[in-house]
């Protein structure tokens, strides 16, 4: 039973209509957050039916010196800093080598944006990897990375990103859009990619024929008319290339960064979030409840408010669990299985570009 405020949605979904910035406005203030899962999970199914997609896959950061400090960052230093650390290519071949017995299908690498390193410092780690490790799918570089290595190295992105893919790059992991206001990346990250920035690069990436995933960091001091637009922006532009995978909703973690005043997310603010995503992004097949910021109980649940995808084994997450993240900081791929058989659905091993590698 949908309550009658929220029934001409649901009307229009049912007709396969697409559901406008005032519907987005609306859904984002009702509270009827069952009724939003319901729609939200008939839309779900109408893409991907009962299947729930996980991979097996590790993180690298090679840095967390970073130029930028953004307020909302707890992972980053600056040089001097007694924690700052910078993993060689050997650390890094290590690291991989490390997780190798899990049975890793990718690597997701995102960095600070380091002072100091050239460009060419990151096509040789990108080289190295390939050559070390083939058959692994390279997941790498936020655009907010791609932006500062043309800043400093005085290529265009389009070049940067094809030394880059001639080397082994195979896909854009999606971080850095954080909210794609530039109110917000004024107040929060006033000196990285803005948001005309971060849309043109991953505009220019799927060009190239690079799929990419797309974020957005909620919970902190975004206006519901910036969630909306920050998703229409993206809806818009998967319009046009069609190179989003997934859209990854992150709740803010507020622990050891400059925004310690604010609240983390609730559970009804997160599965409301993943709701008004399925519900919005009628044209990207995967939204995806990223566990280690989530949670595992509320990964689990969004389940039935629209997810389909909860991320994968990750191994030595970083970023999130500098802000004080409760999750563990790897699983194995059976912790994933029985948490989606738990919900009763279908556990699928994906690689990365959602190929299926297995059903359980
Ligand atoms: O861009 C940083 C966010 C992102 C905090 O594409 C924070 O498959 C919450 O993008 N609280 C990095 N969030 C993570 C990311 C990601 C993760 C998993 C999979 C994929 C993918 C992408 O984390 C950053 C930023 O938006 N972040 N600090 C924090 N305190």
């Amino acid at each position: 039973m949908i309550l009658k405020k929220l029934q001409d949605i649901s009307i229009k979904l049912k007709k396969g209509q697409r559901l406008s910035k005032q519907d987005g406005l609306r859904l984002l203030d009702s509270f009827d957050i069952l009724a939003m899962g319901k729609l939200a999970l008939t839309e779900k199914k109408k893409k991907t039916a009962d299947q729930v997609f996980f991979n097996v896959n590790c993180h690298v950061n090679l840095t967390n010196i970073c130029v930028s400090r953004c307020a909302f960052c707890a992972f980053s230093r600056d040089t001097d800093d007694p924690n700052a650390y910078h993993m060689t290519i050997h650390d890094t071949l290590e690291r991989v080598q490390a997780a190798l017995p899990a049975g890793i299908t990718e690597i997701h690498m995102v960095s600070g944006l380091h002072p100091d390193k050239p460009f060419g410092y990151y096509v040789d780690v990108v080289k190295t990897l390939k050559q070390e490790f083939p058959s692994i799918h390279l997941k790498a570089f936020t655009p907010v990375e791609l932006k500062y290595f043309s800043d400093i190295s005085g290529l265009t992105v389009a070049e940067v990103l094809r030394q880059l893919q001639a080397v082994g790059l195979d896909s854009l992991p999606g971080g850095g859009a954080e909210v794609l206001s530039e109110r917000i990346r004024q107040k929060l990250c006033p000196y990285k990619a803005s948001s005309h920035e971060w849309l043109d690069i991953m505009q220019t990436a799927h060009m190239l024929g690079l799929k990419s995933n797309a974020t957005l960091l909620f919970g902190h001091i975004e206006t519901a008319e910036e969630i909306i637009d920050h998703i229409l922006l993206i809806r818009r532009l998967q319009d046009e290339t069609g190179g989003f995978q997934a859209f990854i909703p992150l709740p803010f973690h507020p622990t050891h960064t400059m925004m310690t005043s604010c609240t983390k997310p609730t559970a009804c603010e997160i599965l409301k979030m993943f709701s008004v995503a399925r519900l919005m992004l009628d044209n990207i097949d995967h939204i995806k409840a990223y566990w280690v910021m989530t949670g595992m109980q509320a990964a689990q649940l969004a389940l039935f408010f629209g997810a389909d995808d909860i991320d994968g084994t990750v191994t030595e997450e970083k970023i999130t669990h500098a802000a004080g993240a409760e999750t563990a900081v790897g699983i194995t791929k059976n912790v994933l299985i029985s948490l989606i058989k738990q919900a009763d659905m279908l556990p699928v091993q994906r690689d990365t570009l959602y190929n299926v590698m297995e059903r359980y």
